[in-house]
């Protein structure tokens, strides 16, 4: 379709695990970076209005996501992935961190953009995260090469079933910072509290929620209500963002914060999450699974208020306020800790296939 004075981008929208993301095959955006992300900023409407009301974006960190795909041309991978936040209330994009509820829906995207093409009834496809450096594995069911959304698997934080993505992590240590403890220790004090700063998957710092006074427990709007403890939050977060060889992290969206409690309904440990200035309405993937981690090790902050099951391969419960997050940790046969994988269910589905416009003044139909 033409307009004469907009752009139209081909995209699709997804849900991928408890999130929502508009996703572009690469050779649809603009090759140059910076252009990119000005058209991005466009599409999403993330150019400092907090409601998006001129965008794709939902006005919430949870719907204001992005995924880029294209055909991988790495060894063993069938896709590239980088994730984007586009920052709710302001008007720039993070690059910095993965998504893993984004990356559920990856491989379907594949399969509706033509990028991928198998058979048989369950597809195998392998990710490459551009983010982090990293690779997942996803399955899910197929039909006639085909996606299929519909079926039996729940997860928190979604409403009803769909059929599973079961996704699995290999080598996450280090992903954004290329340490499991960037800080080079298990636990450190900032602001007379202790921390522990790992990262798995994603950067995390792991706080006891009792040091800030609250349960653990509370609603998520309770705790977006609470500035005195949103503030100690963000101020231990630009510590430990230096810490960890982030740099100055007052723009990043990375280090998450996870306030952990002991667990409420029998799980391993509870959460509350904040991304890094809002509470998360559940967990995100990757955070869960440092956040899991963390609860490994002995010297961590948070090992004492975790209920961690013996054994190699570990089966976690994490908590989080809308209802509770499993992870499967395999550990290698080594005496110390070392993690060989992190498996976990999602589910996607598919919402919209179409075009998204953007002025051609930011976008000149000429340029590429
Ligand atoms: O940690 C929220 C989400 C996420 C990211 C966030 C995620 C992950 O729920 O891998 O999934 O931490 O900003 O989508």
């Amino acid at each position: 379709m033409k307009t004469i004075s907009q752009r139209a981008i081909p995209f699709m929208q997804l849900r991928g695990g408890s999130s929502k993301g508009v996703y572009f095959h690469k050779a649809d955006l603009p090759q140059n970076e910076a252009l990119r992300d000005e058209v991005l900023k466009w599409v999403m409407g993330a150019y400092g209005d907090p409601r998006q009301i001129d965008g794709l974006g939902g006005a919430d960190p949870l719907t204001s996501k992005i995924a880029i795909v294209g055909a991988s041309e790495r060894p063993g991978c069938d896709l590239d992935y980088l994730f984007v936040q586009a920052i709710v209330g302001e008007d720039r994009l993070d690059d910095t961190p993965n998504c893993g509820n984004i990356l559920a829906g990856v491989g379907a995207f594949g399969f509706e953009a033509g990028l991928l093409k198998q058979t048989g009834d369950s597809a195998a496809v392998s990710v490459y995260m551009e983010n982090s450096g990293n690779q997942c594995r996803l399955s899910f069911p197929l039909e006639d090469g085909m996606p299929i959304y519909d079926g039996e698997a729940r997860i928190d934080g979604v409403y009803g079933n769909a059929a599973p993505v079961m996704c699995s992590y290999q080598d996450l240590a280090g992903s954004a910072t290329g340490k499991l403890f960037p800080t080079g220790n298990k636990a450190d004090m900032f602001d007379a509290v202790t921390v522990t700063c790992i990262d798995n998957g994603m950067p995390v710092v792991c706080l006891r929620a009792e040091d800030f006074g609250i349960k653990g427990d509370e609603p998520v709007e309770v705790l977006n209500g609470n500035d005195e403890l949103k503030e100690r939050l963000e101020a231990i977060r630009l510590q430990a963002g230096r810490a960890m060889g982030l740099g100055e992290v007052a723009e990043k969206s990375v280090p998450k914060m996870c306030l952990i409690s002991a667990p409420f309904s029998g799980g391993s440990f509870s959460t509350r999450t904040f991304i890094p200035k809002h509470c998360h309405k559940a967990i995100g993937v990757l955070g869960a699974v440092s956040a899991a981690t963390a609860a490994l090790f002995e010297k961590s902050a948070i090992y004492d208020l975790a209920s961690v099951p013996e054994g190699k391969t570990k089966l976690m419960q994490i908590e989080h306020p809308s209802g509770s997050f499993d992870v499967g940790l395999t550990l290698s046969e080594n005496e110390e800790i070392e993690i060989l994988e992190a498996g976990l269910l999602r589910t996607a589905r598919l919402i919209s296939k179409g075009e998204v416009f953007v002025p051609h003044r930011i976008w000149p139909e000429a340029s590429k």
